[in-house]
């Protein structure tokens, strides 16, 4: 019942960010008014990013999709019709029965972080899809190749406890726009700062982060793992280790001490392509400041040596046994801290004995152009999309998109927005936001457990992910009592006792009892519960049992006519694809912009704000150039992740990227990408 006192709602944000703020919605007439953070939460302190912020913007946007609507015009043109949700389920749930009768790996889902909330995530999709018997999606776009990395050395994703690197006397931020992408990590570094701390950062790209630290180390992407082992070879010669930590808490010493001392800093900087004295002093403050903390983040894993690459940083901590102290180890992810009961939300039990194929999200655009066969089984014959946007955010979209137009394609999106996917869809399901759902959070970048209550009521004939999902059930004739659970049910089973619910009712968020110095002696989740250097379980399956440098497939100064080396990391002011669409956020970022260097410029006769054609042999995108020494000469920046039809000629930079896999968890290689770039004289007006 609406009433005209303000209503204070507490929530958590939903997006895939590692700081998973704690949120206060005023409620004002049954109308979110304000979004603020949570200043009882530590990791959030009150303070939110200037995107979640404008939260109410988003979900009160006069495009949100408020009804069902069914396609009425070609393919990608974006012309529908609405339906009823009683037709718009029925024909869902008749088309996606003939199919399953053929056979059901025909249908996929396809989705990945639009909310991280464990129940409008992977719940009632996940049973749905178990009990179809549909294809399995391995879900690699973002982080496997990194999470791979620290499964075989650290055992999981786990880590420091960020709140600790306030006290770190040295911090290296790698491959990390911390102020951009985890600005709640920042506070913690800017007060170590503000202690004496000194501040490195490692990436190609001079960032805000890069400004603000004392040195930036600009290396080529790709080339972290030939750094890291340098790093290792002067705490070696130097004798910068830890030698009783070595002795007790790691495993394959000799052998990584062996490899590392092959990588010496000048072969390294050939390699990286930085000073050769950056690498020495960055050994020298590392192994000698205690505690020196590591804040990687996933930049750095979307090459093709992504996985080495995180292996070999992840080693660094136990050289000098910087995990006695709690300031000292390494935080790439948290999220392996948290005892979920992905069982009881996913219910894998209803597959039964069937063992339906498993295809990779990052390989979208082959496989939907794919036909049948004996290896790859049947061709895909409907898509669910729901909690993501392919047709921008995948690689080599050119192909995702000529994917999606196929006209035997069955496709449905469950969308808050008319993105580039919807576009191509079928039927468009409107989706409820973080305001308007139940859902409960586990966090990458700290160690809390946070519970998100509805605001307000479903915004128009929205409906949360579940409900879409146990109505197609209901209509599919699943009758098992499990497709009746409601949403906080689902929230209570998350963690099935193991974290207070009543806290988290009460105040919110519950933090995990943790130590403050989880591997000061040793404790790792590995088998052998040490740091393993050497992984035996690599090592079986032919792989080196050791980290090494593995170049990018498109290897920079290997193409005489795709010479420079594109990255496409974050626009601070968008989410992935998410937050595109809002207009106080998108005039922040103006326009899709590729940065380059003045001598990078200079030579292709590119002066000023001009419009560039950036092009290899899988597409070419259109957008500004910015001439600026934020790119390292060699390198140019396409910042991400623009919608296509707000971009000019309807492209995105995801027109460069490949299909090729990372080296461990078959993660795609956004960053691991050659391109040439072309000034276009004739001024391009936006599609839309
Ligand atoms: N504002 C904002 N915040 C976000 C996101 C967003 O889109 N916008 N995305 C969220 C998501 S999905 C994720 S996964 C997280 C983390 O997402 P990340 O992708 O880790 O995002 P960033 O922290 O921006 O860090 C990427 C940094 O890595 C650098 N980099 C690129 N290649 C290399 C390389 O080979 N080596 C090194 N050392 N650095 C490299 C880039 O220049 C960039 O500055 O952030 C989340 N937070
Ligand atoms: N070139 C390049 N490409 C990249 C990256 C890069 O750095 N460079 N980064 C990669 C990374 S790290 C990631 S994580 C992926 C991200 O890829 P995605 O996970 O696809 O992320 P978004 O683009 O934010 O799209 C999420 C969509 O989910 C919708 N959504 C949000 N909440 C809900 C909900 O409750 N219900 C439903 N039905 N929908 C909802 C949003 O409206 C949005 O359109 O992109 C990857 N692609
Ligand atoms: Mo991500």
């Amino acid at each position: 019942m609406p009433t005209s006192q303000p209503q204070q709602i507490l929530g958590a944000c939903p997006h895939d960010c590692p700081d998973t703020c704690a949120l206060i919605s005023t409620v004002v007439k049954g109308q979110v008014i304000k979004v603020q953070g949570n200043p009882a939460h530590a990791p959030t302190a009150g303070t939110l990013c200037t995107k979640v912020s404008r939260y109410a913007e988003r979900t009160y946007h006069p495009e949100r999709v408020l009804q069902p609507l069914k396609r009425v015009g070609p393919k990608g043109a974006g012309q529908f019709e609405p339906v009823s949700w009683d037709s718009a389920m029925r024909e869902i749930a008749d088309r996606l029965q003939r199919i399953a009768e053929r056979d059901p790996q025909g249908i996929v889902p396809y989705s990945y972080a639009g909310t991280m909330g464990l129940v409008q995530g992977e719940s009632m999709a996940a049973r749905f899809f178990n009990r179809l018997g549909a294809t399995q999606l391995d879900r690699t776009i973002c982080a496997s190749a990194g999470g791979e990395g620290l499964l075989q050395t650290l055992g999981g994703k786990v880590g420091m406890k960020v709140e600790f690197f306030a006290q770190a006397r040295l911090i290296i931020i790698w491959g990390s726009n911390s102020i951009g992408s985890n600005l709640h990590f920042w506070r913690h570094a800017q007060e170590a700062k503000r202690q004496g701390a000194r501040l490195v950062c490692i990436d190609p790209r001079r960032t805000e982060t890069a400004d603000k630290c004392h040195e930036h180390i600009a290396l080529m992407p790709g080339t972290d793992a030939a750094l890291a082992l340098a790093l290792m070879h002067e705490l070696i010669v130097h004798d910068w280790l830890d030698h009783d930590y070595l002795a007790r808490y790691t495993l394959g010493w000799p052998a990584l001490r062996e490899r590392a001392l092959q990588w010496s800093p000048e072969r390294a900087a050939q390699v990286c392509a930085v000073p050769v004295a950056q690498i020495r002093q960055l050994a020298c403050a590392y192994g000698q400041t205690r505690p020196a903390a590591i804040r990687l983040n996933y930049g750095m894993q979307r090459v093709r040596g992504g996985g080495n690459a995180t292996r070999a940083i992840a080693c660094l901590p136990a050289l000098t046994g910087a995990w006695r102290n709690p300031a000292g180890g390494l935080l790439l992810s948290s999220s392996g801290h948290f005892p979920v009961e992905r069982a009881a939300l996913q219910r894998p039990d209803l597959l039964g004995d069937r063992r339906p194929r498993t295809l990779n999200m990052s390989t979208l655009g082959d496989d939907l152009l794919r036909p049948a066969s004996d290896a790859f089984g049947p061709r895909m014959d409907a898509l669910i999309v729901y909690n993501s946007n392919p047709a921008a955010v995948a690689p080599e979209s050119g192909k995702v998109v000529r994917g999606l137009a196929r006209d035997d394609l069955f496709t449905v999106v469950l969308e808050h927005f008319h993105t580039d996917t919807a576009d191509y869809a079928d039927y468009v399901l409107p989706a409820t936001t973080q305001l308007e759902h139940w859902d409960i959070h586990t966090s990458y970048g700290h160690t809390d457990v946070l519970l998100n209550r509805p605001a307000v009521a479903p915004l128009g004939q929205a409906l949360p992910n579940t409900e879409i999902f146990r109505r197609l059930a209901r209509q599919m004739g699943f009758g098992e009592p499990c497709f009746d659970d409601d949403d906080l049910t689902l929230c209570r089973a998350a963690f099935d006792g193991r974290v207070n619910f009543n806290t988290l009712l009460e105040q919110g968020f519950a933090s995990l009892p943790l130590p403050d110095a989880p591997f000061a002696q040793g404790g790792f989740f590995t088998p052998s519960t040490r740091c393993e250097f050497f992984s035996q379980r690599l090592a079986d399956q032919g792989l080196d049992g050791l980290p090494d440098h593995v170049p990018n497939w498109e290897l920079a100064g290997s193409s005489t006519r795709y010479p420079l080396a594109m990255i496409s990391p974050p626009a601070r002011h968008f989410l992935n694809s998410s937050f595109v669409n809002v207009k106080s956020l998108r005039d922040i970022e103006t326009e899709p912009v590729l940065e380059i260097h003045p001598d990078d410029a200079a030579t292709r006769g590119i002066t000023g704000a001009c419009v560039v054609k950036v092009f290899n042999e899988r597409g070419a995108y259109h957008c500004k150039a910015r001439i600026s020494t934020r790119a390292r000469p060699g390198l140019v920046v396409g910042l991400g992740i623009w919608w296509r039809k707000l971009s000019l000629r309807g492209t995105n930079v995801n027109e460069l990227t490949s299909q090729h896999l990372s080296d461990l968890g078959r993660a795609p290689t956004f960053y691991d990408c050659l391109v040439q770039v072309e000034m276009q004289h004739a001024e391009l007006e936006p599609a839309k």
